[in-house]
């Protein structure tokens, strides 16, 4: 399987370009990273994905987070027909989304009142718009190499497509907004508490990804989130746990219930919508009840709630909720790879650095510990890219960034886990040792 392989994705993304920027709705999925046409996708099932030109790839990027029980698992399927049946949207409230809320706010454990929104961007900025107005404070605080959407503040030294295309701070986002975002380095909270000393009384929120997972993965250190938790506190800011990505995969409760740190606010995505468009911000009662229209912190949306997201939502979470043992799988899963990308490391001497967390992980061309934006950003790039193809000709669909991290689902066996670390033997002695595969 090589670029020549592919004439239909080919074709497709001739005309997608003349249509689209990029000829994409989202710039990572460009390809621009590694070189080549993207694949174009033309359906799922359990872990693997189909493309347009008739390839079967086993998916480790799952929708770039969503689709923790596989694709097409027949349980949303059936729920997402059922709501179908009844009409996709009414602008109303309805039954499901109080089902919905009561899932979310039983599971995830700091938040008492939650808001559903439409994707994590939209959590995220609402969620800060929240903590400015009950703080009276105008400063976020965000790491470098992070990422929670693309609204105008988080467009400052971001990650994931931001960094993966070379636009860490956007044009478009006015100075005085990126003055309000306050930079500090991931794991390092001396650089947190050096921003609050520097700016008192000025910062409202330090949002975070609890486990980060848009600058590649890289896990908190021991105590960080502790700190994160112990400086919002003495200075009266709020932390703000962005789990678009940890929400319902890292446990049920999410990375808070993982580690045991419990935020202000949460930000909510992907998963919690089944692989339909939804997102959710929630948190303490005292703050939530500011929300627009039990108190005057504005925030809407026309397809907020909408019933064939809602039902895709309840039905994944009602299964996690109740099926501890996907938990129990992704964490056997996880060890075994990386007891095998330990082993390879060890017999080969590859400078190379496998981080992960649960269910999710990522491989750096760097000689570790990566630990934060330094190390990620410095990871040798041209590598990354002899490995993702690598890893194409042997079947395997990786994410095509190395600021992405990479996802295991239910459906993914430990048979597949042997395979894809045959795989990665071969391809990185291409990636290493030279030579093709072509
Ligand atoms: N920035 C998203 C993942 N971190 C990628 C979204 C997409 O391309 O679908």
């Amino acid at each position: 399987m090589s670029e020549r392989d592919f004439p239909e994705s080919r074709r497709l993304h001739e005309e997608a370009r003349r249509l689209m920027p990029g000829g994409v709705n989202s710039p990572v999925r460009a390809f621009g990273r590694v070189g080549g046409d993207p694949i174009y996708i033309s359906s799922g099932s359990g872990a693997t994905i189909r493309d347009v030109d008739g390839n079967t790839w086993l998916d480790y990027v799952g929708s770039w987070g969503p689709m923790i029980l596989g694709h097409d698992h027949p349980v949303i399927r059936k729920a997402v027909e059922e709501a179908l049946s009844r009409g996709t949207s009414f602008g109303a409230p309805t039954a499901a989304e109080v089902e919905m809320a009561g899932l979310i706010v039983g599971m995830v454990p700091s938040v008492d009142l939650v808001r559903l929104v439409n994707s994590g961007t939209e959590a995220t900025m609402s969620a800060v718009r929240l903590a400015r107005a009950a703080t009276g404070r105008a400063k976020i605080v965000t790491f470098r190499g992070g990422y929670h959407g693309h609204a105008d503040p988080f467009l400052v030294e971001a990650g994931s497509g931001a960094a993966t295309i070379g636009v860490p701070s956007s044009p478009g986002v006015t100075s005085g907004t990126a003055a309000d975002t306050l930079t500090a380095e991931y794991n390092d909270s001396d650089t947190v508490g050096a921003l609050f000393a520097e700016h008192p009384e000025a910062i409202a929120a330090i949002i975070v990804e609890p486990v980060a997972g848009n600058m590649g993965c890289v896990p908190p250190l021991p105590g960080f989130l502790e700190t994160l938790r112990i400086l919002c506190d003495r200075e009266g800011a709020l932390l703000i746990f962005d789990e678009v990505m940890t929400g319902f995969r890292l446990a049920p409760g999410g990375a808070q219930q993982r580690f045991g740190i419990l935020p202000d606010l949460t930000t909510l995505g992907k998963i919690v919508g089944g692989g339909l468009p939804i997102g959710a911000y929630g948190g303490r009662t005292d703050l939530m009840r500011q929300i627009a229209p039990d108190g005057p912190v504005y925030q809407a949306g026309t397809l907020s709630g909408n019933p064939l997201a809602t039902a895709a939502g309840i039905a994944t979470l009602e299964y996690l909720a109740t099926h501890p043992e996907v938990y129990e799988h992704l964490e056997l899963l996880s060890d075994r790879l990386a007891d095998g990308f330990e082993a390879l490391i060890r017999d080969q001497g590859y400078p190379i650095t496998w981080n992960r967390v649960g269910s999710m992980g990522s491989l750096f061309f760097h000689d570790g510990p990566v630990t934060g934006w330094t190390d990620a950003a410095v990871a040798d790039g041209d590598r990354f890219t002899r490995w993702f193809q690598a890893m194409l000709e042997r079947g395997i669909y990786l994410a095509p960034s190395p600021f992405e991290a990479g996802f295991l689902s239910a459906a993914h066996t430990t048979e597949d886990i042997d395979r894809t670390l045959d795989a990665a033997a071969g391809s990185l002695t291409v990636t290493f040792r030279g030579g093709t595969d072509g």
